[in-house]
């Protein structure tokens, strides 16, 4: 159960049974069945791979979505699930985020039902593993001028270009490559497992995300079939449109990471003694928690708002825009004020407070970063575009 302190506006009383339900089931999961992992996978610079099928069993790839083995569950469910596997560690969420609503939205939307029907159901039940692969090395926030090319030479494409900061593109199965056609179109191509002239390499190094798979990869007259082009996938609005189902699940997810971060941070404000008085009893500590305990309730009610939002109709994206920036600056906020209510146990991996905070720095940037956000949201309410030529 959510402790009181957690619920400080009742947004319990504003879920469903069900999603209660569906939100305890994910907690029991990450504490029985996580938790034991995380600090070794983190140290290690692995994720606990053995989890992916059991993450697919639980229903937690794409659950908004219906059919084809997804769960159909609502939007605020769906938002539930990544808070609890945040919780446990920012990697353990992009995993589902990855897999799920980009990988298995962008087939789900705008593939043919052979298509669907050929790489859904391994996507879905996690004995396959999926990767989105938009980002290149030129071009991050603006993946409009990506360079990556699919050429149609009878009944092949032959992909050549460069992708880069991929998760799990080096153990995928089925990935889901944006590059533009003859016509200088973006369109959507599957490249699947031991495609020719596709490779591979895990980023080393990462300081953020250690609990996952990042790699760089290389297409050099890549060959696949001209079937495996997603037919009604055309133009940056279809890569797009899957970043706003992912983006609105980390609108959620860090939710999870903040809540975490501020629950061991109030702990050891209690434990901790100096100047003869626990260290809660200070106003300066006390403001910090104040701060964390506002902040994070303000961001329930915005993320609960904007699922109740989507499962009413369609929202516009720069309005999942909102929720993305808000929330992982917040939960970025909370892991900073943490960070430094425990003094210096806070860098040690003995709390978790240190590893979510270097997780969110790259939350912050992934999924398009809080300034594109920014210029996004600015666009919207002012008509003018600020994102340069
Ligand atoms: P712009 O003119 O704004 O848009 C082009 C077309 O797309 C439509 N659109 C959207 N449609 C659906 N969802 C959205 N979120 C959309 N945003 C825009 C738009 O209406 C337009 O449609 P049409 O029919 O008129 O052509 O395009 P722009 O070139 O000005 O770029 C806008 C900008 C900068 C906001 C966009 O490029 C952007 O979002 N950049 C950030 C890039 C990004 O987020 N990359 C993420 C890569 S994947 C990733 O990070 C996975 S990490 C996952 C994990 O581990 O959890
Ligand atoms: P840049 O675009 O070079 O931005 C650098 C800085 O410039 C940022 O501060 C940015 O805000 C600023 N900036 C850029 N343009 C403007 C502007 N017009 N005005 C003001 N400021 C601007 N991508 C995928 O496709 N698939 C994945 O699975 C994936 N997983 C990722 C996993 C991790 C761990 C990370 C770190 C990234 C991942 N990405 C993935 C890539 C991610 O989406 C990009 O890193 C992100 O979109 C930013 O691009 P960039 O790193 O090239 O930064």
């Amino acid at each position: 159960m959510t402790s009181p302190s957690l619920d400080y506006y009742g947004i319990e009383e504003l879920l469903t049974d069900k999603e209660r339900a569906i939100r305890d089931r994910a907690r029991r999961f990450v504490q029985e069945e996580v938790m034991q992992e995380v600090v070794p996978c983190h140290r290690a610079g692995k994720f606990p791979e053995h989890l992916i099928p059991r993450m697919g069993a639980l229903g937690f790839y794409a659950p908004q979505l219906k059919e084809h083995g997804c769960a159909g569950l609502s939007y605020t469910a769906y938002g539930l699930i990544m808070q609890e596997l945040e919780r446990a560690d920012s990697g353990l969420r992009s995993l589902a985020s990855v897999q799920g609503p980009l990988t298995i939205y962008a087939i789900h939307s705008f593939g043919t039902p052979e298509q669907q029907k050929r790489w859904l159901p391994g996507l879905v039940t996690g004995t396959r593993v999926g990767c989105f692969a938009l980002t290149e090395h030129g071009h991050g926030s603006d993946p409009g001028g990506m360079e990556t090319r699919a050429r149609l030479d009878g009944d092949h494409y032959t992909l050549n270009g460069s992708k880069r900061w991929i998760g799990n593109a080096s153990i995928a199965d089925v990935k889901v490559v944006w590059a533009k056609d003859d016509d200088g179109k973006i369109a959507g191509f599957v490249v699947e497992k031991d495609a020719p002239g596709f490779r591979a390499n895990d980023i080393e190094g990462k300081f953020s995300l250690r609990m996952s798979r990042t790699s760089e990869c290389w297409f050099e007259n890549c060959r696949i079939p001209a079937a495996n082009r997603l037919p009604n996938a055309s133009g940056l609005r279809a890569p797009l449109s899957c970043l706003s189902q992912a983006r609105v699940g980390i609108a959620w997810g860090v939710i999870g990471a903040a809540i975490d971060c501020y629950e061991t941070a109030l702990a050891y404000a209690k434990s901790r003694e100096q100047f003869n008085r626990p260290i809660a009893g200070f106003q300066l500590v006390q403001e910090k928690l104040v701060w964390m305990i506002q902040e994070i309730t303000k961001a329930q009610l915005l993320a609960l708002r904007l699922t109740r939002m989507m499962e009413a109709g369609p929202v516009r994206p720069e309005q999942i825009s909102l929720a993305k920036r808000n929330n992982v600056w917040m939960a970025l906020e909370c892991a900073r004020k943490a960070r430094d209510l425990l003094g210096a146990v806070g860098i040690t991996d003995r709390y978790s407070v240190i590893r979510h905070l270097m997780n969110l720095e790259a939350v912050s940037t992934y999924e398009g970063t809080h300034d594109i956000h920014t210029l996004a949201i600015g666009r919207d309410i002012t008509g003018i575009s600020a994102f340069g030529g």
